[in-house]
């Protein structure tokens, strides 16, 4: 019998004892492993256990399905084309409650819960914080009972694994699904067909009306592959569902037609490769053909997805109240003319109906504001790949400025501002402003980036639609970055306060008292300690790195990109090393310090990779620098994922999050490092300014240029080389870097870094140098009184449950989505 009930109770869909549990275990490695315990792999060890404990979540996940379904409730569906989703098997245990169960039922059989845990491959199918966010984002709608599906691509291969050869980044595919994965469950037998290219026509439908017909060039499969979502703390199971592609008989028509076997056998190859890999650029779309064929093939199969699921007879009219896609970004937003496609063409609205059910259903969060980032598709490809999508993003154009045309008579200037066409330097579509056309809402990821969004970037879209824009700050689960990554943190907090916060972060600041209690602090201090000690143990095993876990753990990890100025963290690092050099301090005057960088270059961003080169080569001279006393070391370990974060994050006692103000949207990050005891140096850029302001300027190292000032720098005209020349420190670290010092002597090694800093700066490093040394020793001094230092960290941990993505969650339903909880229990 399915019910609905109000309670958000946990509750498993087979009480698991451990004899169950193990029974089923071993169920799995015979059955579906095809191996004895005694001869198994890690790996068999590892996909039995996964697959027990996937199995506990399938009745609540059909319940959940089949109710939400029944009900005809309203439905999130959230489109990404990543998910960061990080190793799954902790999760579904936590959310299963099965910790303590499989722990034991292993340990009877002579195995250990933490060794299998470590074989997990985690699904990078992301490249940062928007793939991130969007797991997170998932996570918090099934923990709050929303009914909801994630859509997206599955990846054959994710972002690369990086490797440095010599201290360069090479790239290598991540074939995270060479040994299968346990998670996901095909559905071959619910493929839907997306189409491509060919052209128009007009024709003449039974009713004698003229319509316009899509005759594709080719078709290609998308087979979904589901993922189970579980909430905490509830029985609900969400779906997020990733497609994949595959080549249907007949993917080229005409080659097909025509008999050439071998041709249609290639072509298949070219169908599959759709759905091949994820491409490695974060924030700088490179305009790639095979990139929009990704887009529109999970968009249209999403889509088609969900329309199949609406009863007989389903009045379109309605399809809000059914559906709200959210845009994760540009990268779905063909589904705007899509969705107008299937009303008029197929379905056979009327265009004006057809415009105000889609424009009902999609919301669009922007997560950036460098131009650079602003997708734009060229008309020709469009047209080629998507030819009836072009006409109809023509005419959605031609009718948005109509409108513009007619509240601002005569502002031809205005027009072409606003169009979704663009003229200049080729005739390409504007995906933002579609997007900003197409939706309803238009949200950014941070006050100050919403705020800038809407006086900035999109100003006109704002002046003309003043209700459509509005700001959803980010967050993070606590379950993955809390719970699951710091237990020994998790711990001490439910001794003192309780269980419950965690769905229920704000209760943290029940823990503003114990900052002040001693006791509590020093247990605050082990706990921290322990995770550095556990960090460098990983380290040392993962990538032979060897650290003193007894140093202030300085932590910058984010995507590589000169915006984000890990030039500015490296410069603060030569300086010191500068400084002793020349006797102006002394080593044994150094708090020790352990640095710790953790980044990926997109393969094609040349500086980024160089200014990984010059981290590396930094390292290596500082690491055996004798000077130094081993108080300063500098450690890079390849290939930041999840996976590493999990257990980084809870080390850090310093939080970089040093982007030139203006230019970050958000950052995840920075919420993670304070919600785990990390004191930020930062500037006010993205969601630290909400940071800044929540925790108290007393325990924030706050420094650097106001957004404002950035603008009035550039406006005067900024010419770095200034500030080199009335430097001395900045001078002597930069003219450090160029002596050869780090690159065996030769002095052009860095040229191609150290020039752009002093002719260009476009990120203005140069200008923030002096305020951030200043913010790093007014770190060292608070680092020297550790009872003070601890005071701050606890108070950032208490007052950061703002930062939890189910309020983020919460906001995105009071303010966009109005889609009702839907709790379910079996
Ligand atoms: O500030 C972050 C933000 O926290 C922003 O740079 C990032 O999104 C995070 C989540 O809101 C982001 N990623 C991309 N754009 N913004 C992006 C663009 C193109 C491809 C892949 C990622």
């Amino acid at each position: 019998m399915l019910q609905v009930t109000e309670t958000t109770e946990r509750s498993t869909s087979t009480p698991a004892t451990v004899d169950s549990f193990k029974d089923e275990f071993l169920r799995q490695l015979r059955y579906e492993q095809g191996v004895e315990l005694g001869t198994a792999s890690r790996d068999d060890l590892f996909q039995a256990l996964a697959r027990t404990v996937r199995n506990y979540m399938v009745d609540n996940w059909l319940t959940t399905v089949e109710t939400q379904k029944a009900a005809g409730s309203k439905v999130v569906a959230y489109l990404s084309a990543e998910y960061l989703m990080g190793p799954q098997l902790d999760n579904a245990l936590l959310s299963t409650g099965l910790t303590d169960v499989a722990d034991t039922a292993l340990s009877s059989l002579g195995l250990s819960l933490d060794d299998i845990r470590a074989t997990e491959v985690e699904p990078g199918l992301g490249n940062g914080g928007l793939g991130r966010l969007a797991a997170c984002f998932i996570d918090s709608l099934a923990t709050k009972n929303i009914p909801a599906i994630g859509y997206g691509i599955r990846y054959e291969y994710g972002i690369f694994r990086q490797t440095f050869v010599d201290g360069r980044q090479v790239e290598q595919p991540d074939s995270w699904l060479s040994n299968g994965t346990p998670w996901e469950i095909p559905h071959t037998d619910q493929a839907v067909e997306v189409a491509f290219g060919g052209h128009t026509e007009q024709a003449i439908d039974q009713t004698g009306r003229s319509v316009t017909r899509w005759v594709p060039g080719e078709t290609v499969l998308a087979v979904p592959y589901n993922y189970m979502v579980p909430g905490y703390g509830t029985a609900n199971v969400n779906t997020l569902r990733l497609w994949s592609a595959k080549a249907t008989n007949a993917f080229n028509l005409h080659i097909f037609n025509s008999g050439d076997y071998e041709s249609a056998v290639r072509a298949q190859t070219v169908a599959e490769n759709i759905s091949k890999v994820l491409y490695p650029e974060d924030s700088t779309p490179q305009g790639k053909e095979l990139r929009l064929k990704q887009q529109y093939f999970f968009v249209a199969a999403s889509i088609k997805d969900f329309l199949r699921t609406l009863p007989e007879g389903f009045d379109l009219k309605k399809l809000p109240e059914r559906i709200v896609f959210q845009l994760n970004d540009t990268h779905p937003v063909i589904g705007v003319p899509e969705l107008m496609r299937i009303l008029v063409d197929e379905r056979g609205l009327a265009w004006e109906d057809a415009w105000d059910i889609t424009r009902r259903s999609f919301n669009y969060t922007c997560h950036t504001l460098l131009p650079e980032a602003l997708e734009v598709w060229s008309v020709d490809l469009l047209g080629r790949l998507l030819p009836r999508h072009l006409e109809i993003i023509y005419r959605i154009n031609e009718q948005f400025l109509a409108g513009i045309r007619a509240t601002y008579p005569g502002d031809e200037l205005r027009v072409r501002r606003m169009s979704i066409i663009q003229e200049q330097p080729e005739r390409a579509v504007r995906m933002a402003f579609l997007a900003t056309v197409g939706s309803t809402k238009v949200n950014g990821v941070a006050a100050l980036h919403s705020d800038l969004l809407r006086d900035k970037v999109l100003d006109d879209f704002s002046a003309y639609w003043p209700d459509k824009f509005t700001n959803v700050t980010n967050g993070i689960t606590p379950r993955r970055f809390v719970q699951l990554s710091n237990p020994s943190l998790a711990n001490l907090i439910d001794d003192t306060i309780g269980t419950g916060w965690l769905n229920d972060l704000e209760r943290l600041k029940e823990l503003e008292p114990y900052a002040e209690d001693a006791s509590f602090r020093k247990a605050f201090r082990e706990v921290k300690q322990a995770n550095k000690d556990r960090f460098v143990s990983l380290l040392a095993q993962r990538d032979g790195i060897e650290l003193s876990s007894d140093a202030l753990f300085d932590v910058m990890v984010k995507r590589l990109h000169e915006y984000k100025r890990q030039m500015l963290k490296l410069l603060h690092v030569v300086t010191i090393y500068d400084r002793v050099l020349k006797g102006e301090i002394k080593a044994a005057d150094l708090t020790p310090r352990v640095v710790v960088f953790g980044a990926k270059a997109a393969p094609g961003y040349k500086m980024a990779k160089e200014i990984i080169f010059l981290i590396n080569s930094v390292a290596k001279v500082v690491n055996n620098a004798p000077e130094l006393e081993g108080r300063l070391r500098v450690a890079f370990p390849a290939n930041y994922n999840v996976t590493l974060a999990e257990k980084l994050i809870p080390a850090a006692d310093l939080s970089e999050q040093i982007s030139l103000a203006g230019k970050e949207a958000s950052g995840t990050g920075n919420m993670k490092f304070a919600l785990n005891g990390a004191l930020t140096i930062g500037t006010l850029d993205g969601a630290n300014v909400e940071i800044h302001e929540l925790v108290g300027g007393e325990n924030f190292f706050l420094f650097g240029m106001t957004e404002p000032e950035v603008q009035s720098l550039s406006d005067a005209g900024y010419h770095p080389t200034s500030f080199y020349e009335g430097n001395a420190s900045l001078r002597g670290a930069i003219d450090l870097i160029s002596s050869g010092i780090f690159s065996g002597g030769d002095r052009t090694a860095f040229e191609f870094v150290i020039s752009d800093l002093l002719y260009k700066d476009r990120f203005m490093v140069l200008a923030d140098y002096q305020t951030y040394i200043e913010a790093q020793e007014r770190v060292e001094v608070a680092y020297a009184d550790q009872e003070s230092w601890s005071r701050k960290a606890i108070l950032n941990v208490a007052r950061t449950g703002f930062f939890t993505s189910d309020r983020s969650i919460q906001d995105y339903l009071d303010r966009i989505w109005h889609a009702p909880a839907f709790p379910v229990t079996k």
